[in-house]
């Protein structure tokens, strides 16, 4: 069941990543209270209140070295929204990854780990919050709760308690193997259980949430490196190419539903695709 057409594998992520956050009406959650914990409004109208139609352009960037020297900064802004991931700075690359936030994706290694700073750095301030943890492929949300990968459960009810305005979601962990399931469903090779990376869950969630997606540097553009991060002088091929995330087949999949010309990506890194609200299947 592989060499879908892009058409039909749009369709088939469109069915299967429907875009869905913890909201407390499951077990362990609803017991500790976390449907008042969590925001009044589902992310998909968070963009969508009074009257907004969501996002029409978006951009997402994702953290590789390859960015640097792009100059993409200005074009990356002017989208309506911007997703970055994990500790990704604007502050000192503002030429070439902008200096606009809309909503940034975390790992709970992110909330877990006191290295990254998350109740005091300005990162994640002034921006929508989605985070992510890997529950083993088989969900069970008690024993995720129990045992996640990283603990972000407490640090998450801390800072709704201390910033219940801000936007801040946790991704549903059924919603990641959902993704891993097309990944697979659409890659001859066996891959290993671990979740997409969040370049890839993010990709997703905005192909939900806007008309138009542009993401930067993710399939690598001419400028590949084997520079990890832009913002890091750490040198490892794995980053780009994977080594516990399946990212080699995710970003094969992202490439067969490129709607953009071959000299975008090339050049920027560049690749277009269609928002969900925008694909009739
Ligand atoms: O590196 P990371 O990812 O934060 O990058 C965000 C997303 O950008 C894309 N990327 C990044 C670098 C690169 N050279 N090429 C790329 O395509 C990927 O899509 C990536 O997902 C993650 O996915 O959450 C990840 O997080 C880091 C790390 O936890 C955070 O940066 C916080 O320090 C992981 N690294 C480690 O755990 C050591 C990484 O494996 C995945």
């Amino acid at each position: 069941r592989t060499a879908q057409s892009p058409r039909e594998l749009l369709c088939e992520l469109k069915d299967q990543a429907r875009l869905r956050t913890l909201d407390g009406s499951e077990q362990p959650f609803s017991s500790l209270g976390w449907a008042r914990l969590v925001p009044r409004l589902a992310l998909e109208k968070l963009y969508r209140q009074g009257g907004q139609r969501g996002f029409r352009s978006c951009a997402v960037v994702s953290s590789a070295g390859a960015i640097l020297h792009s100059g993409l900064g200005k074009e990356i802004d002017s989208h309506d929204a911007v997703m970055r991931f994990n500790t990704a700075p604007t502050e000192g690359y503002e030429r070439d990854v902008g200096k606009k936030t809309t909503i940034r994706v975390i790992n709970s290694q992110i909330l877990a780990n006191p290295k990254h700073r998350f109740n005091t750095s300005s990162l994640y301030k002034n921006v929508t919050l989605v985070a992510w943890d890997p529950a083993p492929y088989a969900v069970n949300l008690h024993k995720w709760y129990a045992n996640p990968d990283y603990n972000l459960f407490s640090p998450y009810v801390e800072h709704r308690r201390l910033h219940p305005t801000q936007p801040f979601y946790v991704l549903h962990p059924k919603y990641l193997w959902h993704l891993w399931d097309v990944i697979q469903g659409n890659t001859q090779e066996t891959i290993q259980p671990n979740p997409p990376s969040s370049g890839f869950i993010g990709i997703l969630l905005m192909m939900a949430l806007c008309e138009e997606v542009h993401v930067y540097e993710y399939i690598p553009s001419l400028r590949q490196t084997d520079l990890c991060h832009y913002h890091e002088q750490y040198y490892d091929a794995a980053c780009t190419l994977g080594a516990y995330h399946p990212l080699l087949y995710e970003k094969s999949l992202v490439q067969r539903i490129n709607t953009g010309p071959e000299r975008d990506l090339k050049k920027k890194g560049r690749v277009t695709l269609p928002g969900f609200s925008t694909v009739n299947c």
